[in-house]
């Protein structure tokens, strides 16, 4: 077993996929985490072949229960995680508030919020038992900003934002480093799934722009991660240099 572990959510896809590789080429053990089996099975081989070990949990974060089980089936060693990286998370639609569908709004709302709360208060623990860990939370732009339609997805990356600090303020005393990472456009799947499938509009995202990538993300995690025991990053936003803000995009 390596000497370090990290679990990372939502590495079945985008930024957590690519977070837990570059993890593993760096030496780590990855807990990768997700609903879907396939990928999972899929990621285990790439970190595999990195010459890390794997271990995959598939659970809803949604499911408090499925969640602390997760976690608890964690032995051997890999209950002893060093970095959690809340990664987990989605957008559902893009309309007025008036007009918001509740079941997307509870989707978002139990994933980014609750979802995150529930698996940092199942991980945190052991960290502050090792009087050690850091903890990324993945963020967002939209975490800083409100954009037209935005509502409910930027309410719950404002709540990221918020849990962000509040973590570093209840941990520092237990030598818990906690890090925001708050990217602007970046093509994954996260325009799919907000826009259900419908590729042609999942596209029309990142037309004329070149967007971060999951690999830009990934780094900046492997980046802050490795910097020396005296150093935290409290946040950073990042953004595909065409981007100035939420709203102000220049396109081709
Ligand atoms: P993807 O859609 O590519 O990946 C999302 C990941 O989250 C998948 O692995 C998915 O796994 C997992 N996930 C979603 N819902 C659940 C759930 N209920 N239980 C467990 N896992 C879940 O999106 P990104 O990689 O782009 O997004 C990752 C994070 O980054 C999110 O928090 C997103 O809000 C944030 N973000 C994205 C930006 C972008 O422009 N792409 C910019 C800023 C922030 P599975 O479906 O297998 O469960
Ligand atoms: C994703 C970035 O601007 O699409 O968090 O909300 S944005």
């Amino acid at each position: 077993m390596a000497e370090k572990r990290v679990l990372v959510t939502g590495a079945t896809a985008g930024f957590g996929r690519a977070i837990a590789n570059i993890f593993a080429r760096n030496g780590y053990d990855v807990i990768i985490c997700g609903r879907r089996k396939e990928k999972l099975e899929e990621v285990k081989a790439e970190i595999e072949s990195t010459g890390s070990k794997a271990l995959a949990l598939s659970f809803d974060i949604r499911q408090q229960e499925a969640v602390k089980d997760a976690v608890q089936s964690l032995k051997n060693g890999w209950e002893k995680v060093d970095v959690l990286v809340n990664n987990a998370g989605l957008a559902v639609g893009l309309s007025s508030l008036q007009e918001g569908i509740v079941d997307d709004w509870e989707r978002m709302i139990d994933t980014n919020i609750k979802g995150l709360l529930y698996i940092t208060r199942a991980v945190a623990p052991g960290m502050i038992e090792r009087k050690s860990g850091h903890i990324i939370n993945i963020g967002s732009i939209a975490g800083k900003e409100v954009y037209a339609n935005g509502n409910i997805y930027c309410a719950t990356k404002h709540a990221v934002d918020a849990l962000n600090k509040a973590m570093r303020i209840d941990m520092v005393q237990h030598h818990i480093k906690v890090t925001g990472i708050c990217p602007g456009l970046a093509e994954t799947e996260f325009a799919l799934v907000r826009f259900k499938g419908d590729a042609e509009r999942a596209g029309a995202v990142y037309k004329g722009i070149q967007p971060l990538t999951a690999e830009d993300i990934a780094e900046t995690a492997w980046w802050v991660a490795s910097r020396p025991a005296h150093v935290n990053i409290l946040d950073v936003v990042m953004t595909p240099a065409a981007q100035a803000n939420s709203t102000t995009v220049v396109r081709k």
